[in-house]
């Protein structure tokens, strides 16, 4: 109770804001879109990482509020974009397995879409392997209606969690984001390495896009390049940039 209040709280104070992380076309080196990430700006505790609050705001069932002020935030960033001339950035948003469930979730999304005058097909929704396996039945039926409204799906945090890989036959899945953790040791470790690029040619065998995460320097892209990674997201890139920061980064870097 002490959280939900100060969660209602921050949210009426506008403590929650976006930072979005860039995400590049590793053959290209263009701006591929952005995974739109959470913040806590709390009075006392400082900025707050997701996290250290987002699975007690999943525990607590505050994650389908906040998920609704994410996502329209995600809209408002998305129509700017577009009216600055960034056509065809794709937006990921991250949805917790309660956003999913949440019966309101695909008329919000097509409310969204018609105030903003957005296509679907402009965001990308992260999913973890964790909310596929929670209730498979309903989890497929929301993933469908959403994916024939144009939304695409990305699994995200590949290969930590308990997920089996036929759910990569049974789900409308778009993408599949690496875990960080397999890319922190893939110059040195072999069984890393083997992962990583074994999941980039199954992925592919698969006719599904690929985004390798927490990339950190030249030498982890130059493999990635070598192997046909799709995207890539991670410091080497940039951290993710505030909200209020986003278009001078635009208009800076690309
Ligand atoms: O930015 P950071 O690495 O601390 O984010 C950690 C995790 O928090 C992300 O991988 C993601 O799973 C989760 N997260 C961040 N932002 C959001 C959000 O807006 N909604 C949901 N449901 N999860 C988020
Ligand atoms: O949803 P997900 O858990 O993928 O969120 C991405 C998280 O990973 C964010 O919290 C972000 O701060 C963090 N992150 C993104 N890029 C890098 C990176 O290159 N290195 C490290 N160590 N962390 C990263
Ligand atoms: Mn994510
Ligand atoms: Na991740």
């Amino acid at each position: 109770l002490q959280l939900e209040n100060e969660v209602r709280g921050a949210l009426e104070r506008q403590e929650f804001s976006l930072s979005l992380q860039p995400q590049i076309n590793v053959a290209s080196g263009k701006l591929y879109g952005f995974e739109a990430l959470l913040r806590w700006q709390h009075p006392e505790r400082g900025m707050v990482p997701p996290d250290d609050f987002i699975g007690v705001i999943e525990n607590s069932h505050l994650m389908v509020p906040l998920g609704y002020w994410v996502m329209e935030r995600c809209f408002v960033i998305a129509r700017q974009l577009v009216e600055r001339g960034y056509h065809n950035l794709k937006i990921a948003i991250n949805l917790s397995a309660d956003q999913l469930a949440d019966p309101g979730l695909s008329d919000f999304l097509q409310q969204q879409l018609s105030k903003y005058q957005l296509a679907a097909s402009n965001f990308e929704l992260e999913l973890t392997e964790s909310t596929l396996v929670k209730n498979v039945a309903d989890t497929l039926a929301s993933m469908h209606a959403l994916k024939s409204m144009g939304f695409g799906f990305a699994i995200d945090d590949f290969g930590t969690g308990y997920s089996s890989l036929s759910y990569l036959k049974q789900m409308p899945v778009d993408t599949i984001k690496i875990d960080k953790s397999f890319l922190f040791g893939m110059l040195d470790n072999h069984a890393d390495f083997q992962i990583i690029t074994s999941t980039i040619a199954m992925v592919h065998k698969l006719d599904l896009k690929v985004v390798a995460e927490g990339v950190e320097s030249s030498a982890q892209l130059r493999v990635l390049r070598q192997h046909h990674c799709d995207y890539a997201q991670g410091f080497y890139f940039s951290k993710a940039v505030p909200e209020k920061e986003l278009l001078h980064f635009l208009q800076d870097k690309f």
